[in-house]
């Protein structure tokens, strides 16, 4: 079993991935009602991973013998001020989801819990990954500016991600 501090941190780290599909599922209804299909195909997988990212937690604790406490997820916000304005609050909020992470790592380094240490290394990576990858989006978006065609280009290539 767990202590009950790096228990807590993990409920609120379960609240913050189904969170995190929370915004990605509303950004993916937005997008698709611009016409974005590629985008908002991008979005909608990406809430389906965050979901997945909250079961390995919530996973985590029942096999540790550990307390599952579900909290109430609140509302996505996000302004729309154009497609990048919405993979800037990403890259953001992302960043902020690493933060936590790191949290985690460092609350379980303090009390030796080696077992949480080595499971949450999956999260510290994964969440390397999602900034770069949102990075990328976000440079590319910067250099097309208001070309459509480019932006076209790109909503087809996201539209392929499984
Ligand atoms: Fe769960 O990786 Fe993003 O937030």
């Amino acid at each position: 079993m767990i202590s009950s501090a790096i228990n807590n941190i993990i409920n609120e780290q379960i609240n913050k991935e189904f969170y995190s599909g929370y915004l990605y599922l509303s950004m993916s209804a937005h997008l698709r009602e611009l016409g974005l299909f590629g985008f908002a195909h991008w979005t909608k997988m990406q809430a389906k991973e965050e979901v997945e990212h909250g079961l390995k937690l919530f996973d985590y604790l029942i096999e540790r013998n550990s307390f599952v406490t579900l909290k109430q997820i609140k509302t996505p916000e996000f302004e729309f001020n154009g497609i990048l304005s919405i993979f800037n609050h990403i890259y953001e909020h992302e960043k902020s989801i690493t933060a936590s992470v790191m949290q985690i790592a460092k609350a379980a380094e303090e009390e030796c819990d080696r077992t949480t240490l080595s499971f949450i290394d999956w999260f510290i990576n994964e969440q390397i990954e999602e900034e770069q990858n949102v990075k990328d989006i976000i440079k590319r978006l910067e250099l097309f500016g208001d070309n459509h065609a480019s932006l076209f280009l790109m909503d087809k290539e996201l539209g392929e991600r499984n």
